[in-house]
């Protein structure tokens, strides 16, 4: 199904607005005011804001330690996430997880782990969780490829296939794992691609096409809520700035120049504005107009985790499980 006018200018949006709050951490992060690392999200806006344009708002989500965009793109609360990486008591994990531990139960974001591949079973325990009430709420597993190295991924989606969940596992190929390119740690092309298809729904997909991505998700979705069981969306894409931190602070030389400035000029943001342009969906005026918002919240949620308060010292006791 082809988006509308509206659905078109929304999916923009989100898209935008999730690379210009990143480019604002990233210009700030060097005044080591936010005291929680950062894994931007830079050049793979097009596969959260895809999957979460196709998702219910009680759908499930699992995300990993590059959260920003799945929080957001989920209706994660911008000013909730910027105090969580100050670290403040008004942040989205009340100030306990910083960047990599996101949640927001409210808009079924049942939380980012950081442990490589740890959000993978809980995604899928999700999923087992909502066929065991009815089935309805699908759950959306976002993992990176090094995260697709782990054995948790294979157990997962045999469990999957298994009790017929409605899971959407969504692989964010970038190519990278810290340092290690995919080439170096895989034998060629990913298992899943030759799975029965009646037990899993497989594609491989552009991850920087918005509009690809978005139908992708729309039919796994589908086949997830009418009970046929789960899918694997593999999208290739990039991640435009290093692995974690700001530019400054990554390592030079492991990536080829060549390839990055390759992979800038597939910009999923860029491409899709070209793209509403030229069909004129969007007018120029309207696009500023949405800079402008954007600008404008930004600026306000940063004051907002300025003045929210540092939790308190005994509060470090509370939300703790003990036996
Ligand atoms: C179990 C585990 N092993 C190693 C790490 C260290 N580590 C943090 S991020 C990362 C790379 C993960 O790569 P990928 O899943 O492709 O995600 P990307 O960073 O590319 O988005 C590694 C190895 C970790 N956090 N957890």
């Amino acid at each position: 199904m082809n988006p509308g006018v509206e659905k078109k200018k929304e999916m923009f949006y989100a898209m935008l607005r999730i690379r210009r709050i990143q480019e604002r951490i990233e210009s700030c992060y060097l005044q080591d005011e936010m005291k929680t690392p950062v894994h931007l999200y830079i050049g793979q806006e097009a596969i959260a804001v895809g999957v979460c344009s196709a998702l219910k708002k009680d759908d499930y989500i699992s995300s990993n330690h590059r959260s920003h965009g799945h929080y957001l793109a989920k209706g994660g609360d911008l000013r909730a996430l910027i105090a969580e990486l100050h670290c403040k008591k008004e942040g989205c994990s009340k100030g306990y997880g910083g960047s990599m531990h996101l949640v927001d139960t409210s808009i079924g974001h049942l939380g980012s782990s950081s442990i490589v591949g740890g959000g993978i079973p809980i995604g899928t325990g999700l999923a087992l969780a909502s066929k065991m009430n009815g089935g309805q709420r699908v759950s959306a597993v976002f993992f990176g490829d090094g995260a697709a190295d782990e054995g948790v991924l294979y157990e997962s989606i045999n469990f999957a296939m298994l009790k017929t969940l409605p899971a959407v596992y969504i692989l964010e190929n970038n190519h990278w794992s810290v340092c290690s390119h995919v080439s170096a740690r895989k034998a060629g092309d990913n298992i899943f691609h030759q799975a029965l298809p009646d037990l899993l729904m497989s594609r491989k997909i552009d991850g920087n096409n918005i509009l690809a991505v978005y139908q992708a998700a729309l039919e796994a979705i589908e086949r997830a809520r009418r009970g046929s069981g789960p899918s694997f969306l593999e999208c290739e894409t990039y991640r435009i700035l290093g692995h974690a931190g700001c530019e400054s602070q990554d390592p030079e030389g492991y990536r080829d120049c060549a390839e990055v400035k390759a992979w800038k000029k597939k910009c999923p943001v860029d491409n899709f504005r070209e793209q509403l342009l030229k069909e004129k969906t969007m007018t120029p005026a309207e696009i500023t107009a949405m800079e402008i918002k954007i600008e404008i919240e930004i600026d306000d949620a940063f004051a907002f985790a300025r003045k929210s308060p540092l939790p308190a010292g005994r509060e470090l006791e509370n939300h703790l499980f003990c036996e």
